[in-house]
C-alpha cells in the first residue's frame, strides 16, 4: 500500500524545509545598487565629492556605487534600530584611488536614535593594490550592549586622488546572510 507512506513523505519534506537556514535577513535597502542610489545618503567631506551609479560593473553584477572625490568622503545608508547581538557584514569593491588611498565598508553602532555618535564599529578596507573587484567579510562581530541603532557607511579616504566602487553589501544578524555570498569565491 504504498500511498500510505505519501503522507509520511509529506511529513519529511516539511520537517526538512524547517530544518533549512532562514532566509537572508539583510538589514541594507537598495544593497546591489539596482534603484539606483535609493536608501543610500552622501555625506560631504571638505572637497565636492561625486557619487553616483556605474551601470557596468559590479560584483557579482552590474550596477555598483562610485564615490570619488580629492578628500576623505562617506555615503551613508539608513539609520537602522538593532539590538545588541552578533552581526555580519560582507561588501564588495574595489579601489582605484591613488597611493596612499583606501575604501572602506564600516557599520557603526550607536546608542542614540539619530545615529549621531558611534559607541562602536566593525571594517573592511580595501588598500591601495586591490583594484580589483573583491568581496571582504567580517563574521560574527558583537555589537556593544548598548546599541539601538547601526548605519553602514561607505568610504574613501586617502590624500589625494580618492576613487571606490561598492556593491553587494550585506549587513545582517549572524547565520542570516545568503550561503551564496558566504560560499561566494572571488579569482
Ligand atoms: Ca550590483
Amino acid at each position: 500500500m504504498p500511498f500510505r507512506f505519501v503522507p509520511a513523505f509529506i511529513a519529511g519534506c516539511m520537517g526538512l524545509a524547517a530544518a533549512l537556514p532562514a532566509p537572508a535577513a539583510n538589514l541594507i535597502e537598495n544593497a546591489n545598487f539596482d534603484s539606483g542610489t535609493a536608501g543610500w545618503q552622501l555625506v560631504p567631506g571638505s572637497g565636492v565629492p561625486s557619487f553616483v551609479i556605474d551601470a557596468t560593473q559590479g560584483l557579482p553584477s552590474a550596477p555598483s556605487a562610485h564615490l570619488s572625490s580629492g578628500d576623505p568622503a562617506m555615503v551613508v545608508s539608513a539609520c537602522i534600530p538593532v539590538t545588541p547581538q552578533y552581526f555580519d557584514l560582507i561588501a564588495s569593491a574595489r579601489n582605484q584611488g591613488d597611493q596612499v588611498s583606501s575604501a572602506s565598508v564600516t557599520v557603526r553602532f550607536f546608542g542614540d536614535t539619530g545615529c549621531v555618535t558611534p559607541i562602536g564599529s566593525e571594517v573592511l578596507t580595501w588598500t591601495t593594490v586591490e583594484t580589483a573587484w573583491m568581496q571582504k567579510a567580517s563574521y560574527n562581530f558583537l555589537a556593544p550592549a548598548e546599541t539601538i541603532r547601526a548605519q553602514v557607511a561607505l568610504s574613501v579616504d586617502g590624500l589625494v586622488t580618492l576613487d571606490g566602487h561598492f556593491d553587494s553589501v550585506f549587513f545582517g544578524p549572524t547565520g542570516t546572510s545568503p550561503v551564496t555570498l558566504q560560499a561566494f569565491d572571488v579569482d
